[in-house]
């Protein structure tokens, strides 16, 4: 392992043994949703891991020192602190953090960076970064991490508060795999739909657990986007998702937020713009994202033996 990576035992043991690992990411808890919905959001995707017979790692840096698993103090630590503290951490981000002893979360470019090094390949998230409307160079890095690290990312695709279609372009681009579970198309984060393509649909862990092997059999040096549906009680209705985003994305531009603060302020506005129904089809839907992550991690270890 390289320095300033810290395994949790439970990892370690995880990693020694072969067993089946989700790695989580730290984002959402720090910028994504308010304490003490993130504590419980956070802890309820580690429950969901487990229960499916999997090891839960969220991964994130405290005094620049790279975790992946934390104890419950860390979790509950992780989860008070200021965001304004911690540095939101993509790839280029992560030598800074460990240099500067600095506290970090992880996005999910950061995410598979360090999901990579330990050898996790399955990784539950809500939704990936993309291309914001209006803004089409501020393209996430999460999609240029998508291109080139082979982790395969559940998440219930990307938010409406993006522009779905440059972002569905730019993962072709990159040579991204993108799957519909149990879905024909790219699900819409707050909404179940949206009119664009998946390159394949699978219908149960199997067959995601197949072309998850099947990419690490050729070698090939791409991520995977496995986009699911969120539950359908906590969807949210496309045109009421529709236009708070088109509001919080027009107040983003009057108050001149753009680059790393654009994708908090805006998933902010869109909890106090839906009245709270935004927060609530979020936390469904990472709960479910890790359920179905851990289903997949546990098919893959059945199907390489
Ligand atoms: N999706 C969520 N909540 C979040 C994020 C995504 O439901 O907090 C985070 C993820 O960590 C993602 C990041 O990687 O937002 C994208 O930010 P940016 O647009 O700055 O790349
Ligand atoms: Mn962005």
């Amino acid at each position: 392992m390289p320095p300033h990576i810290i395994l949790n035992p439970t990892i370690a043991h995880a990693l020694e043994n072969n067993l089946p690992l989700v790695a989580l990411e730290s984002t959402v808890i720090t910028h994504g949703l308010p304490y003490p919905a993130n504590l419980d959001a956070a802890r309820r995707m580690e429950a969901a891991v487990r229960a499916q017979g999997a090891v839960p790692a969220t991964i994130a840096i405290l005094d620049g020192k790279i975790y992946v698993g934390l104890d419950d103090s860390q979790l509950l630590r992780l989860s008070q602190l200021d965001g304004s503290t911690v540095r939101k951490c993509s790839r280029r981000d992560l030598p800074i953090v460990v240099a500067c002893g600095e506290h970090g979360a992880t996005t999910v470019a950061g995410t598979m960076v360090i999901a990579q090094i330990v050898g996790i390949e399955l990784f539950a998230t809500g939704g990936i970064g993309g291309v914001h409307r209006g803004h089409p160079f501020d393209i996430s890095a999460d999609l240029i991490e998508l291109g080139r690290t082979p982790v395969t990312v559940v998440s219930s695709g990307v938010k409406s508060i993006l522009d779905l279609p440059a972002t569905r372009e730019v993962l072709e681009t990159n040579g991204v795999t993108v799957v519909g579970y149990q879905s024909d198309c790219l699900p819409a984060f707050y909404s179940r739909a949206s009119e664009l393509m998946v390159d394949v649909r699978v219908d149960n862990a199997d067959e995601a657990a197949a072309i998850v092997l099947a990419r690490r059999e050729l070698g090939l040096q791409i991520g995977t986007v496995m986009g699911v549906p969120v539950p359908e009680s906590a969807e949210l209705a496309p045109h009421i998702a529709e236009t708070a985003a088109a509001q919080a994305q027009a107040e983003a531009d009057e108050q001149g937020i753009h680059g790393a603060a654009a994708t908090p302020f805006l998933l902010k506005r869109m909890v106090e713009l839906t009245d709270g129904a935004s927060m609530r089809a979020n936390i469904a839907l990472l709960e479910n994202n890790a359920a179905v992550a851990a289903q997949i991690a546990v098919a893959l270890q059945c199907i390489q033996k």
